[in-house]
């Protein structure tokens, strides 16, 4: 490791002096103008972590859900996962060591890590459609060449997309091809299987439309759109040659308020669907015939998919360990549907997508589903092949149902200041600051069903409120009611929570 030259590069990718981030809830994220040593700093422990895990390791430039000015970039594990723990504060030490001490802290990590030097290292690399994103993935390819890493830049993806090119690279292409072909290759295969197994009530040619937040997913899906053009006919919106990546439109803004998005027209029946700013989130929606929004997010995502596995078992009559995995923002009346009535257990992790997949790991076949509509299905090896192979060794109603179940198995791709607040069981306790618990107990006691939360977003400069009850109007009292809460007792700037 040339530390000299790795000095003198990064003098060039100065740290703002003072300026400490922390690799939160999907990696760094802050305005884009802040970045720049970040990104030149994670293509060094990208190169470093290639060398120890002898494998290929993702960066990821994006900061997904957040307003266009933004950026942000996250790491991407050997098996297409998420950053290990450990080196989340390697890389927390990394971006915040003052520019003097790069070069101890490199070293300490190697030390830690026992980084195998000589080892060769490749990265790929990704990006949204951010106006910031291509600079800044040059200063990670900066990063990565000073320590002597090979790379390949993907140009413009969806971060589903780059988590599945690691997995095929570091899979010796067992998974799949890592190409953007093979990706639609792959998916649009799985998808027109299951849909020719599974009967459809109404239109022959199936039909959806996609907000596409004015982000990244617009390209994608294009470019995917003709391999399945025969059973699916896509018709996008805030495609991105208009609006603003994430403004008024995209998963979370729907999820949020619980309202389609701007520019979408939406004709009661039809089925419509909103992806965020990198295309990892999805949510669905329809309106009735009197009119009526309907959401359908991660939770109803989640017992929606889990009911037909667990239907599709049933057929084939397998019984396999399945669980569901949620987080504290999952509405209370899903996980009694999925315990009470589906008799399936669940399971609540903290928020970040990282900790339900690990979750979710544990089971022969995991669901899990964030609210917001991050998620998937794992499915365990064993299970992967038992079913493979049944699909082609049974007939009749068992075989149709091996087979659909083998389709969905490739369908998903399986591959994972506010901090005065503190909190505890799975994020649904504050600890600190001191009574603000207890005040939060004493209010959802008036209503009537309900639940409240808070805690610190890890990737927006914000606490997040969560608030549910029996009725529309009591959650938006409460929520409101706890926001002030929040604005009293954990020192609130700005503007004061209004009804
Ligand atoms: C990221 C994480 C998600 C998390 C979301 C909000 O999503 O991947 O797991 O739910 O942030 O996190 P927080 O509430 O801590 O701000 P995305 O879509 O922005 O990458």
């Amino acid at each position: 490791m040339d530390l000299e030259a790795v000095c003198k590069r990064s003098a060039l990718h100065a740290k703002p002096q003072g300026l400490i981030l922390q690799y939160g809830t999907a990696g760094f994220r802050t305005n884009a103008q802040h970045l720049d040593h970040i990104m030149f700093r994670m293509g060094l422990l990208a190169v470093l972590r290639s060398k120890q895990t002898r494998s290929t390791i993702g960066v990821m430039v994006t900061a997904s859900h957040n307003p266009e000015e933004d950026n942000g970039v996250k790491l991407v594990d050997p098996l297409g996962e998420m950053l290990a723990p450990s080196w989340e504060e390697h890389a927390t030490c990394l971006a915040s060591a003052e520019e003097q001490d790069v070069r101890q802290v490199l070293a300490a990590i190697v030390e830690k890590e026992a980084v195998d030097l000589t080892q060769t290292a490749f990265v790929v690399i990704a990006r949204d459609t951010r106006p910031s994103s291509e600079k800044l993935s040059q200063s990670v390819i900066d990063g990565v060449t000073v320590l002597g890493g090979q790379f390949h830049d993907y140009g413009l993806l969806t971060t589903p997309q780059l988590h599945y090119m690691v997995y095929c690279r570091n899979s010796g292409g067992r998974y799949g091809q890592a190409t953007v072909e093979g990706y639609c290759q792959k998916l649009s295969k799985a998808f027109v299987d299951l849909t020719n197994q599974v009967s459809c009530s109404g239109d022959v040619k199936r039909s959806v439309k996609v907000d596409c937040a004015n982000g990244i997913g617009a390209l994608k899906l294009r470019e995917m759109e003709h391999y399945f053009s025969r059973g699916l006919s896509v018709l996008l919106f805030n495609d991105g040659t208009q609006g603003r990546l994430n403004h008024l439109c995209g998963a979370d803004f729907v999820k949020s308020q619980q309202k389609p998005p701007q520019g979408i027209e939406m004709k009661s029946g039809e089925r419509c669907c909103s992806f965020d700013g990198d295309a990892d989130r999805i949510v669905y929606y329809y309106c009735d015939a009197d009119g009526h929004f309907h959401l359908i997010d991660g939770d109803k995502i989640a017992t929606l998919i889990s009911s037909f596995l667990k239907e599709l078992l049933l057929e084939i009559g397998e019984s396999v360990n399945l669980g569901v995995v949620q987080t504290a923002y999952a509405n209370g009346s899903s996980t009694r549907y999925l315990e009470e009535v589906m008799k399936v257990p669940v399971y609540c992790t903290k928020t970040g997508v990282k900790h339900l997949h690990h979750k979710a790991q544990e089971f022969d076949i995991g669901v899990y589903f964030e609210a917001n509509g991050h998620g998937t299905a794992l499915f365990s090896e064993a299970v992967e092949v038992k079913i493979k192979r049944l699909a082609q060794e049974l007939d009749d109603g068992k075989g149709k149902a091996a087979r659909t179940l083998a389709s969905i198995i490739d369908l998903f791709n399986q591959v994972a200041d506010r901090r005065v607040i503190s909190t505890t069981d799975a994020e649904r306790q504050a600890v600190t600051p001191p009574g603000l618990q207890e005040a939060i107990n004493d209010l959802v006691k008036k209503y009537t069903l309900a639940r409240a939360f808070v805690r610190p977003s890890g990737t927006e400069d914000i606490v997040r409120v969560y608030a549910e009850a029996n009725s529309q109007e009591s959650a938006d009292r409460l929520a409101y009611e706890v926001s002030l809460l929040v604005f009293q007792l954990a020192g609130g700037i700005g503007e004061r929570p209004q009804p």
